[in-house]
């Protein structure tokens, strides 16, 4: 049975798109979406991203499997490609804003006038037992708590946006060695459902340089749950305004929590790459 599909990328965080919309259930198994994302032997990817009917009054549901075939509760990055898709795929009847059933709740991407995708992320999770941790009691934030990894400490700050995210400030993050000490993060045992790491060079309040190690799919160009999970960890740890640029390998992303109402906005683009059958 053939698929068809349509590559898009977010920051060169990459996705395989699937029209699901007449059937509740991905049309991909977890095991054909690790073949799809192989990027000698498939299509290659970060990752399999369905677009489902909605539920509970939502426009559309978006589920996705990572490289590795595991199911992760939300994808930043992802979202943006979802919404261009749709619109895409709806052609005169798209809207400009879209409510996104996901696991992780209703997220809210819009497409802005330059094209760009503006989304509303919900609100960041911010207590060890809720991301989930053991780095504190349950109902406590982790914020620069030392975590040994590697044969080092390093201060740690931990954010779910749906997600899991592990937080580490350092002076230069081209030096971090992310192949070597990455999977060692995301499979700590501080970290009951793994994680996502992110290593962090503060340039100045409104500006940090972000690279990524993800659960399930290892090293990424960008992470949109990454980059809106670090703003809110350099507020916490007293390193960053409430607006920052976050520069990721793939390019640049705009976050913002919001003072207002406490969500936090995460823009950036969305590009289609190609379409085709598998
Ligand atoms: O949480 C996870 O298992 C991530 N690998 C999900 C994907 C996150 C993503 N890179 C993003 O942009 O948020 C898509």
């Amino acid at each position: 049975m053939a698929i068809k599909f349509t590559k898009y990328q977010g920051l060169g965080n990459d996705f395989i798109l699937v029209d699901n919309r007449l059937n509740p259930e991905p049309v991909v198994t977890p095991e054909q979406a690790v073949k799809m994302c192989d990027r000698h032997f498939g299509i290659g990817a970060d990752g399999v991203i369905f677009a489902l009917p909605g539920e509970n009054g939502s426009d559309y549901t978006m589920r996705i499997f990572n490289s590795d075939g595991s199911e992760p509760e939300m994808c930043g990055n992802g979202i943006r490609c979802l919404a261009a898709f749709l619109v895409d795929l709806e052609g005169g009847n798209s809207k400009s804003k879209y409510h996104i059933n996901t696991l992780a709740g209703e997220i809210i991407p819009e497409i802005m006038p330059d094209g760009q995708i503006k989304v509303d992320m919900g609100f960041p999770r911010l207590l060890a037992g809720e991301i989930p941790t053991t780095l504190a009691l349950k109902d406590e934030k982790v914020v620069n708590r030392p975590l040994e990894v590697a044969g080092k400490s390093w201060d740690v700050t931990c954010v779910s946006m749906g997600n899991p995210h592990c937080i580490t400030f350092v002076d230069d993050v081209a030096a971090i060695e992310l192949e070597k000490i990455g999977p060692q993060f995301e499979t700590h045992s501080a970290f009951p459902q793994k994680t996502n790491t992110e290593f962090i060079q503060v340039v100045s309040s409104d500006y940090v340089k972000m690279r990524v190690w993800e659960r399930g799919a290892g090293i990424t160009l960008a992470c949109g749950t990454g980059a809106c999970a670090t703003l809110v960890a350099g507020v916490l740890a007293g390193k960053c305004g409430r607006k920052a640029t976050v520069e990721l390998p793939g390019g640049c992303l705009q976050i913002e929590w919001s003072e207002v109402d406490q969500k936090v906005y995460m823009t950036g683009p969305a590009q289609k790459v190609f379409a085709g059958n598998i």
